[in-house]
């Protein structure tokens, strides 16, 4: 039996469908560069650093050694421009189906809510979605060593809602998120593809789906 008394959640993906823009962003940077950057590699860079997006969407290219570390923080900054052009619209009507009527579940329920994003824009776009106040804590990525599908993004997460991780939920888009969750000693919950997220405890194709009851 669960006794789930805090829920922790990915950002991008999940809250808001930021993802989309990421893979734009990222294509826009790959056609400069000559690689091409499809979905299925796109699905591979889901809840990975931005540095180390860069890094696999160069080595998919076979032009790992191209660069210096200089030239690649340029065009992690590069991407990121792009990306935050594409942030610039988002508006409180850009939140997925059935976050707001969860969060909303989880506080009358006395559970505490955490933010996992290893996004460094995750405060501008939770201002921009109006959910700035909406989590109980936030993640700061910059003091997290290593990202998913390492645990410690989460594990960070439950040490600051002050609560043991099997007491915890995690909701993630990403396969390597799903594994950070579930290499943290959580209950993971997929949101989206079945087939990507076969590893998840609970997969649900949007929040909508998701109840309190369903939390154990
Ligand atoms: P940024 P999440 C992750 O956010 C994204 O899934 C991933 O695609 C992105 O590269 C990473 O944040 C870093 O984002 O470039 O904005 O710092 O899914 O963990 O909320
Ligand atoms: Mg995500």
């Amino acid at each position: 039996m669960l006794n789930i008394k805090g829920v922790i959640f990915d950002l991008d993906g999940v809250i808001t469908d930021t993802a989309e823009f990421h893979f734009l962003a990222w294509k826009q940077l790959g056609e400069e560069l000559g690689i091409p950057v499809n979905k299925e590699l796109n699905e591979q860079l889901k809840g990975i650093s931005r540095i180390e997006s860069l890094e696999k969407i160069l080595e998919s290219g076979g032009r790992a050694g191209s660069y210096t570390a200089n030239e690649k923080i340029e065009l992690a900054a590069r991407k990121n421009g792009y990306y935050l052009r594409l942030i610039d619209s988002i508006t409180p009507s850009d939140i997925l189906p059935g976050v707001e009527a969860l969060l909303q579940e989880l506080r009358q329920a006395g559970i505490r809510t955490g933010l996992a994003s290893a996004s460094h824009n995750a405060p501008f776009i939770l201002d921009r979605l109006g959910l700035s106040h909406d989590f109980d804590i936030m993640v700061d990525p910059g003091e997290i060593g290593r990202g998913k599908p390492d645990p410690e993004i989460f594990l960070t997460a439950a040490h600051l809602l002050q609560l043991s991780p099997d007491n915890c939920m995690g909701i993630e888009d990403a396969a390597a998120g799903v594994e950070a969750i579930n290499r943290a000693g959580m209950h993971s919950i997929g949101v989206g593809d079945r087939a990507v997220l076969s590893h998840a405890n609970y997969v649900v194709e949007s929040l909508l789906g998701l109840r309190l009851q369903d939390l154990g």
